[in-house]
């Protein structure tokens, strides 16, 4: 039954979309959203596109760009006026001057760019407006949960902890689970010290070694203000079937399930999520390789739960006014400058073969999807390197500061040539439990776990540092190549 709040909700929003939609009939706008896990690449994403757009970079398969259409780009403040603004001029600062990755954003913020340029035929002048979104992949893991009860929840999540590694990680928290009485009477302290270890186990899935990202509930990673609050106070139960008892320690945990869903996930959807026209979603791919194929499935299964809440035609998630509008997707494997080019192809096939593998779990339909394997700032260059008697493909850049390779400590500011070794050509090893060990490394001193510093920039025609970059037009053509034509 919708409360007159819901009502009065539902004509805001309405009134919202209405507006929008009168806006964008005499100023066309496109909002783009950037999303993708902790560490994906999502600032330095954003940072090097608005770069590139602003300052005319080089962008051969970008069309608007590279035919000279694009006159002028610039910044102007973005509208909405409760989400903090993306800091562009910091971000930029960091990469160029002073040669550091941004620091790592927790909360969703928002740029507005506007682009004047010819359309493809006539001689008209026209502007786009691009309104950029940047929020965590966390949250978005969490859309699934509109839809399931507490007790689906509590079931699926438990179930999943129960296999592969993830069962080591959650031992204790198994533990604690095994001494809790669902029908028990409610209880703060058990309620909190549930949380902490299901929290804790969570936080231990995704740690590096096992890179393992299918983790809804996203706060709790991510909590933001709301941290401690009994919203995001609560756990999986073990539960017989039937109802919740009145007062007990279930009932307890499944009104706060619903509060999460009613304060965290369907604000967020709303306000922003449903907003979006076109998205791009960054995955670091790399990371899930180096850390073997629980975690590259793990990848696939967050890939089809992000394309779940992608899905037009699924009217159960919200009322049909508020289904994504969104029409075209990009899954993007960010970082291809950690390997040689002749791998790049090979990246982006991965992608493509995992995305049809999303896409088929979660009966996907509705948007343009396509993959692309880039390097939004490209810290490397390629060159060969004779060993011996062999000429061996390698990558050179400075490693950050800190970095080692065996007893070898790097300072930031010395050059090495690197040899990351290749993908295996056998793309389905990558799945398999045995198959697949990490890359298959070209020498013994292989360096492909080096991270590196940002390049050293020069001006460009502007006077502008220009950005080096893999791929980048690619994704910009697929994001708004026609809404430029
Ligand atoms: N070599 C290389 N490294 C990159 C590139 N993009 C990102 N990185 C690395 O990945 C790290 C994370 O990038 P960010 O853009 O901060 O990632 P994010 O998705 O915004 O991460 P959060 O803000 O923590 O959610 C950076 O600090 C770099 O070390 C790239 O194009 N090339
Ligand atoms: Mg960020």
């Amino acid at each position: 039954m919708p409360t007159l709040t819901d009502i009065a909700e539902e004509i805001r929003l309405a009134a919202r979309a209405l507006g929008e939609f009168g806006a964008g009939l005499f100023n066309p706008t496109v909002r783009l959203g950037v999303t993708g896990l902790s560490g994906a690449g999502k600032t330095v994403f954003i940072t090097a596109l608005v770069h590139q757009l602003l300052h005319g970079g080089r962008l051969p398969v970008f069309e608007a760009q590279s035919g000279g259409r694009i006159a002028r780009a610039r910044l102007e403040p973005q509208p909405d006026d409760a989400v903090p603004r993306f800091d562009y001029e910091a971000h930029l600062r960091a990469l160029t001057e002073e040669r550091r990755w941004p620091e790592s954003t927790t909360r969703i913020s928002e740029l507005r760019l506007v682009i004047e340029y010819q359309s493809a035929r006539g001689a008209r002048n026209r502007t786009l407006t691009l309104d950029i979104v940047d929020y965590p992949g966390e949250w978005l893991l969490d859309l699934p949960l509109l839809t399931a009860s507490y007790a689906q929840w509590s079931a699926d999540t438990l179930k999943l902890s129960r296999v592969g590694p993830r069962a080591a990680l959650a031992a204790a928290w198994h533990r604690h689970l095994a001494a809790l009485d669902p029908s028990a009477p409610e209880d703060e302290q058990a309620a909190r010290e549930a949380t902490r270890l299901f929290t804790d186990y969570l936080k231990a899935c995704r740690n590096e070694r096992y890179a393992m990202r299918l983790l809804p509930p996203g706060r709790f990673l991510m909590p933001g203000d709301l941290a401690g609050s009994p919203a995001l106070t609560f756990a999986p139960l073990e539960l017989p079937d039937g109802e919740a008892p009145a007062g007990s320690l279930w009932a307890m945990m499944e009104r706060r399930y619903e509060a999460y869903k009613n304060v965290v996930v369907r604000p967020f959807y709303r306000e922003h999520f449903a907003r979006l026209d076109r998205q791009i979603v960054l995955v670091d791919a790399l990371a899930a390789f180096n850390a073997g194929p629980e975690a590259v499935r793990d990848l696939e299964g967050a890939l089809a739960s992000i394309l779940a809440s992608f899905r037009t035609g699924s009217a159960s998630i919200v009322s049909a006014l508020f289904r994504p509008r969104v029409d075209r997707i990009l899954f993007a494997a960010t970082k291809a400058d950690h390997l040689h080019h002749a791998n790049h192809d090979r990246l982006e096939r991965f992608l493509a073969r995992t995305t049809e593998r999303a896409i088929e779990r979660a009966k996907f339909s509705g948007a343009g999807i396509d993959v692309v394997a880039l390097a939004a700032v490209r810290a490397t260059r390629e060159a060969t390197v004779a060993r011996g008697r062999d000429k061996l493909p390698a990558i050179i850049g400075t490693p950050l500061a800190g970095e080692t390779v065996g007893r070898e400590g790097f300072d930031g500011a010395t050059e090495v040539a690197s040899f990351p070794g290749d993908l295996p050509d056998d793309l389905a090893s990558l799945f398999e439990r045995d198959g697949f060990t990490g890359l298959t490394a070209a020498t013994d001193t292989d360096f492909r776990f080096l991270r590196f510093r940002p390049p050293l920039t020069e001006p460009g025609a502007t006077g502008a540092p220009t950005l080096p970059h893999i791929r980048l037009d690619r994704a910009l053509q697929f994001l708004l190549g026609d809404r430029l034509a």
